[in-house]
């Protein structure tokens, strides 16, 4: 595996010098921000961004996320170019070594969660996600930190209005669709797509959500056999689905499996949950287990931790500070070290 970490260019507060002091680190996960979703990365910001990384002794092998443009996900009539976009974007990427995209596949939203700051006994904090509270959330007004969005807040509404009429097949089909016209590009570059679960992994204010588990991931695989259409193996987000079985994909679709976003969740009932510490007794996610299956199936991919929480007084950006998650990086560090020589 190799160690990567998130890290959002130049306009993150943590440095890329600090995320070199991470033992183990071998590069960051980032993107381009300030390109409109749907348009081509330019080659010289891609170059750009690159040189920073190269400079700090960080590789760049893994790009989150080159995000999809709702008009590719409601299968409208100018998605064609737009797929055309995302297919020159990836070979843009190719050409400096970018070996894995993650993407999603949401309607509208990315990750939601009804607390950002959840206060724990310890003093720390973290996100945290409350059913009822989120059915009480008006969609018209959601916006979190990090979500990649091709909308503005007045195209926010016809866009709420046109997935009323999405079903989970449609869906599915647009994703297939958009898959097997990149597929040619994948081939090329050799880069692996990597799809990050839904998040929680259910649907969201009546809007489908088709990347939920087991399921999800093997009709993907028959729907579009080319190795290169893979997975970012969220055990946060898929985790959040009781019926998952983490353990059991994480050995059954390791060579599919080319991110692996490693975190832990605290269950609060049947549908809640707060993010706690990476270490497995933190938490209700077997975190060893899951890294013990990943090797035992032959995972070769590129690992990060993930949502970390608030802690000694940082206030970073929600779930992307930088001393938990370092922490989490050591913690699995020591867990795949120990897995792999075991094995
Ligand atoms: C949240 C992240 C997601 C993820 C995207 C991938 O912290 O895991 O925002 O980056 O869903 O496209």
């Amino acid at each position: 595996m190799k160690m990567t970490f998130r890290w959002y260019g130049e306009k993150d507060s943590i440095s890329l010098e600090y995320i070199k002091q991470i033992p183990n680190m071998s590069g960051v996960v980032t993107a381009i921000y300030d390109t409109p979703v749907g348009e081509v990365w330019e080659l010289d910001k891609i170059k750009k961004l690159k040189a920073l990384c190269d400079q700090a002794g960080l590789e760049m092998e893994v790009i989150e996320s080159v995000p999809v443009h709702e008009d590719i996900k409601l299968g409208k009539s100018t998605r064609d170019k737009l797929i055309a976009n995302y297919a020159q974007t990836i070979r843009n990427l190719g050409k400096f070594g970018v070996k894995c995209i993650c993407y999603n596949f949401m309607p509208v939203f990315d990750w939601l969660r009804t607390d950002l700051k959840k206060k724990a006994k310890d003093g720390s904090n973290s996100l945290s996600y409350c059913h009822k509270t989120l059915l009480k959330l008006d969609p018209k007004n959601l916006r979190l930190p990090g979500w990649d969005e091709s909308y503005s807040l007045e195209e926010l509404n016809s866009l709420l209005e046109e997935y009323a009429h999405i079903t989970h097949e449609k869906l599915f089909e647009n994703l297939v669709y958009f898959l097997k016209r990149i597929m040619p590009a994948c081939d090329e570059t050799g880069i692996n797509m990597a799809i990050h679960p839904d998040d929680p992994p259910w649907d969201m204010f009546g809007f489908p959500r088709i990347i939920t588990g087991k399921d999800s991931y093997n009709r993907m695989i028959n729907a579009v056999p080319n190795l290169h259409n893979g997975f970012t193996f969220c055990t946060g987000s898929l985790g959040a689905g009781r019926d998952n079985d983490l353990k059991e994909m994480a050995k059954a679709y390791a060579n599919r499996i080319y991110f692996a976003h490693i975190r832990q969740l605290k269950y609060d009932n049947e549908t809640d949950f707060t993010e706690a510490g990476h270490l497995t007794s933190t938490g209700d996610l077997d975190i060893f287990g899951i890294v013990k299956a990943l090797v035992q199936g032959g995972f070769t991919g590129y690992v990060r931790p993930d949502h970390g929480r608030n802690i000694w007084d940082e206030d970073g950006k929600p779930g992307y500070g930088l001393y938990d998650r370092a922490l989490g990086a050591c913690y699995l560090n020591g867990l795949f070290e120990a897995v792999e020589k075991l094995n």
